[in-house]
């Protein structure tokens, strides 16, 4: 049987926390789906078009990624998708309550397909968009927490 897993987020935009856990699992799965969603809580800085774009140029050398966005549940894309996991990424306790929630809704909805969940790498445990998207509107260094691309697209915004 082939793995499938997607690989959820709001990717606004992907950090070196995000493409640490992409990668990853890339490894682990045989395909993965990294899909944008929308996160009503979230106000996005990026379009879905620009976080997909984004997320396509530094996976671009991983060749069982595909990149995509959906308007709508994400358990209905890992449906479409033929999914049998959802992969996600845990960085400290924090994320904990949010994350139970979620995949105990999902398990709801369709208790076949199975979350998994990666530990952070320890040097991207502090690393999450927002934190980045601060300390680039002040003009702060953020050439460790991104790659490149993302940097330079952080500077237009901000511009
Ligand atoms: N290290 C490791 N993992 C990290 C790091 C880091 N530094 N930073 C982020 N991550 C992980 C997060 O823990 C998460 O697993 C993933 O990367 C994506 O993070 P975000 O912040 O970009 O994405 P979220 O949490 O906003 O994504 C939420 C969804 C968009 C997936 C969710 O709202 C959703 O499923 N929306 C669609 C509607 C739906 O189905 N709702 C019902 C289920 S909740």
């Amino acid at each position: 049987m082939v793995s499938t897993a997607v690989c959820p987020g709001s990717f606004d935009p992907i950090t070196y926390g995000h493409l640490d856990i992409i990668k990853r699992g890339a490894k682990v799965f045989d395909e993965v789906y990294v899909c944008v969603l929308h996160n009503s809580s979230k106000k996005p800085l990026f379009s879905v078009e620009e976080r997909c774009e984004l997320i396509r140029e530094v996976t671009k050398d991983i060749p069982n990624v595909t990149v995509e966005s959906y308007d709508g549940l994400l358990i209905n894309y890992a449906k479409n998708k033929k999914a049998n996991s959802i992969l996600r990424g845990l960085r400290a306790v924090s994320d904990f309550e949010y994350e139970m929630q979620g995949t105990s809704m999902n398990r709801v909805l369709d208790e076949t397909i199975e979350t998994f969940f990666m530990m952070t790498n320890n040097q991207y445990s502090f690393l999450s968009s927002s934190i980045v998207k601060e300390v680039a509107k002040y003009e702060g260094n953020i050439s460790e927490l991104v790659p490149e691309a993302v940097e330079h697209a952080l500077k237009k915004k901000f511009k």
